[in-house]
């Protein structure tokens, strides 16, 4: 029985699988509870996870796929800074047979067959219930401050669309000023102070729209250096739900996000066991959805997240 209890061992360890992940960076507080699920979730299924950290740069991630590929990892999976430039790194790993699982921001490949499936959810919903939820609160009169994702990201392009597609059913709101703070804290806080200097001050603005939870952190603090009050004098909404948001929500600062699961490594796994085991026939996209949090509603998820710490 000795015998045969290492031979379940020997043969769970060589059933043990290998996925390569290549995630964007650490940009913001949505990327790094992302990445520490990702993680976890390997963990706690026995995968062999190989990392890695783009740092914002897609080159890196091209490097790091090719090196999955030589790897011979089982599978792979890619969050994707941007969305063109893909088609030709997907190919070696098509020809290489690793299936590709690609989670979070899109790939635009004109190909779908190059990966299994998107697990993501849909960017411009996400706009769209950003500028509901302003357009209700304002009453469609607003001169609105944007402050942009990473140029050619899914998720900037995709949250831009579907706010502006709101915003035109309202004659009265309207975009004054737009720029990109590359979804980092830091870049919110510098470009809102440069925003704000060139606004007069920002006396005359309704709302601050933000593509993450990260670049409204930092610009709230310009408000704030402004003598100006976030979440009154300037209203404030933007898209992740992280638990800083939380406290801003608590404080009074911010008014509203729009929630986006980081958790999307389970899903991929799950994705990724179907697949070697001869599943074919997927979705070509797993849409994950969210909620809206508000100075209204927020008060649930806030004792879940402080309880669970
Ligand atoms: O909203 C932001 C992050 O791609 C959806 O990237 C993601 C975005 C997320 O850095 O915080």
């Amino acid at each position: 029985s000795v015998a045969l209890a290492s031979m379940v061992v020997a043969s769970q360890a060589a059933s043990a699988l290998t996925v390569g992940f290549s995630q964007v960076g650490s940009e913001s507080g949505w990327r790094t509870t992302f990445s520490e699920s990702v993680k976890a979730e390997a963990e706690r299924r026995g995968i062999d996870l190989k990392f890695s950290d783009a740092q914002q740069k897609q080159e890196n991630q091209i490097k790091a796929i090719r090196s999955f590929i030589a790897q011979g990892v089982d599978a792979i999976v890619v969050a994707p800074v941007v969305e063109t430039g893909w088609r030709p790194v997907l190919m070696e790993a098509a020809r290489s047979r690793i299936p590709v699982v690609i989670v979070d921001r899109n790939v635009d490949v004109g190909n779908s067959r190059l990966y299994v499936t998107r697990i993501a959810p849909d960017f411009v919903d996400e706009g769209r219930k950003a500028a509901g939820w302003l357009m209700d609160a304002t009453g469609g009169d607003c001169d609105i401050v944007e402050l942009q994702g990473t140029v050619g990201s899914s998720a900037a392009i995709g949250r831009m669309e579907g706010f502006n597609e709101v915003l035109a059913e309202y004659p009265n709101a309207q975009i004054v000023r737009s720029q990109t703070a590359e979804f980092t804290r830091s870049k919110g806080k510098e470009v809102m102070e440069s925003i704000l200097k060139a606004e007069g001050g920002g006396k005359n603005l309704c709302a601050l729209w933000t593509h993450n939870d990260e670049m409204a952190l930092g610009a709230i603090q310009a408000i704030k250096e402004a003598g100006l009050q976030p979440g009154k004098d300037i209203l404030v909404v933007s898209v992740d739900a992280v638990d800083d948001i939380f406290t801003a929500l608590k404080a009074g600062d911010v008014n509203a996000t729009v929630e986006m699961s980081p958790h999307l490594g389970g899903p991929a796994f799950d994705v990724i066991d179907e697949y070697l085991k001869g599943k074919r026939d997927f979705e070509k996209w797993i849409v994950m959805d969210g909620e809206v949090f508000t100075q209204q509603n927020y008060q649930a998820e806030y004792n879940k997240r402080m309880g669970a710490e």
